[in-house]
């Protein structure tokens, strides 16, 4: 939470950067918003009743250093003008008073949370974020003449969207004429199976490199897999150590409560359907179309590569293939396209046992990928809704997931060269 509380507040930072403190409280420069509440979490419930915080304070030099030592902090980290460490309330609060520029502040309770950063330990195969990034990295690095890395660009607290390119010849973010394929998991912070399916699809292609019908999509598709495109939302599920069913970013919203939609926020019929402008709501879909760093990384991708043909978003749970439309009640105008559709669908439906079926069929909700990425550019875009009757399937699920989504993926890659085959 502390790098949300800083993402809030950079403009402000570099404003502080160039005052002492007193200039800062001169001009009036408020103090920052106040964290979230403790969470309740077993894991740190020792620390209930102690009312320390973590804070990070502007402090220029040693002498500021030593007067905020005077006040009361436990100074713990150094920094170029500013210094974090540990403070009882009441010191905190009178350290504007004082003259001092608190940047941060955080319940000890939470900070101590933040510090878990991991999932259950009945689940501890699942992926976090690092060793996503490291599994990724060892792929690519394994395997140069068919993978490489790069993020789509960084999430709400700065970390990256990677990327994985399953490609013999083009490398990196060049550009490419090969028809190409996208997926996509955990879009939704819970979601973690998502996550691992993706991660499975992207280890299978490369194990499976020799493989005639793999070495062809390798040598003549252009393939991407980000699979996990929401890492704050699914680091800040799992970060108490305990699951807390977290499904949105963690963008801080005006009101203070955590989080947009990233499945609403995408410009298709933006929040007209099945979505909420309520932004404590699981399905607030954002303050404008596109107003999330993780949603515009993935159109921006997606704009500049006219040749992606095909997209697989993996959500959970449900068993169900789902395809366009889903922000509005009606079935794709285009006849050849929705036979495109409804054959893919049934096919990877058929390989899955998922339910193929119009997403609008399920509920009718704006704003999401497929919608988008169909009506922006034509692709033919799906969402998976994996196996299983909860968020948290556990360790099991994976293998058995994966294997039926890996079949229904070689399917989409073997169509993706030219989907309109399917309609002739
Ligand atoms: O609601 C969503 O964003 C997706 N389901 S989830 O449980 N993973 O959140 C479904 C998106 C497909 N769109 C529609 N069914 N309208
Ligand atoms: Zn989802």
């Amino acid at each position: 939470m502390k790098k949300v509380l800083l993402t809030l507040l950079l403009p402000l930072l570099v404003t502080a950067a160039a005052a002492g403190p007193l200039d800062q409280l001169r001009r009036g420069l408020p103090l920052p918003a106040a964290p979230e509440p403790a969470q309740s979490s077993a894991a740190v419930s020792h620390l209930a009743g102690d009312d320390r915080y973590w804070v990070t304070v502007s402090a220029d030099d040693k002498y500021d250093r030593t007067a905020l030592l005077r006040a009361g902090l436990d100074i713990v980290e150094i920094e170029k003008g500013f210094v974090s460490g540990f403070i009882p309330r009441g010191a905190l609060e009178q350290l504007a008073a004082k003259g001092f520029m608190v940047r941060s502040r955080l319940p000890i309770a939470d900070y101590a949370a933040g510090h878990l950063r991991d999932f259950p330990a009945a689940d501890a195969v699942y992926h976090n974020y690092s060793e996503t990034e490291a599994e990724l990295r060892a792929l690519a690095a394994a395997n140069p003449g068919e993978a490489s890395l790069f993020s789509l660009g960084k999430t709400t607290e700065g970390r990256e969207i990677w990327c994985l390119r399953l490609n013999n010849a083009e490398k990196g973010e060049a550009p490419s004429a090969r028809p190409a394929v996208f997926f996509m998991g955990n879009h939704h912070g819970r979601e973690h199976l998502t996550n691992e399916v993706a991660l499975a699809l992207a280890r299978h292609l490369l194990a499976n490199k020799a493989d005639p019908a793999i070495s062809k999509y390798l040598g003549t598709l252009d393939i991407y897999i980000a699979p996990l495109t929401n890492p704050d939302g699914a680091e800040y599920d799992i970060r108490t150590g305990k699951y807390r069913w977290h499904r949105k970013n963690t963008r801080i919203n005006a009101d203070r409560s955590v989080g947009v939609d990233l499945n609403r926020n995408y410009d298709s019929l933006w929040c007209t359907a099945g979505a909420s402008q309520y932004p404590p709501a699981d399905t607030y879909c954002g303050p404008y179309a596109f107003s999330e760093p993780e949603t515009r990384a993935i159109r921006d991708f997606v704009l500049a590569r006219p040749n992606l043909k095909t997209l697989m978003s993996y959500h959970s749970y449900s068993s169900l293939l789902l395809y366009p439309w889903a922000g509005r009640d009606e079935d794709v105008s285009d006849a050849r396209d929705r036979k495109v559709f409804e054959t893919m669908a049934r096919a990877m439906g058929a390989l899955t046992a998922y339910r193929p079926q119009r997403a609008s069929d399920l509920y009718v909700a704006a704003g999401d990928t497929g919608d988008w990425a169909y009506s922006a550019r034509g692709i033919f875009a799906f969402t998976a809704e994996l196996d299983g009757s909860t968020f948290y399937p556990g360790a099991a699920m994976i293998e058995r997931a994966s294997a039926k989504n890996i079949k229904a993926a070689l399917y989409l890659l073997g169509v993706s060269d030219d989907p309109y085959k399917l309609a002739r």
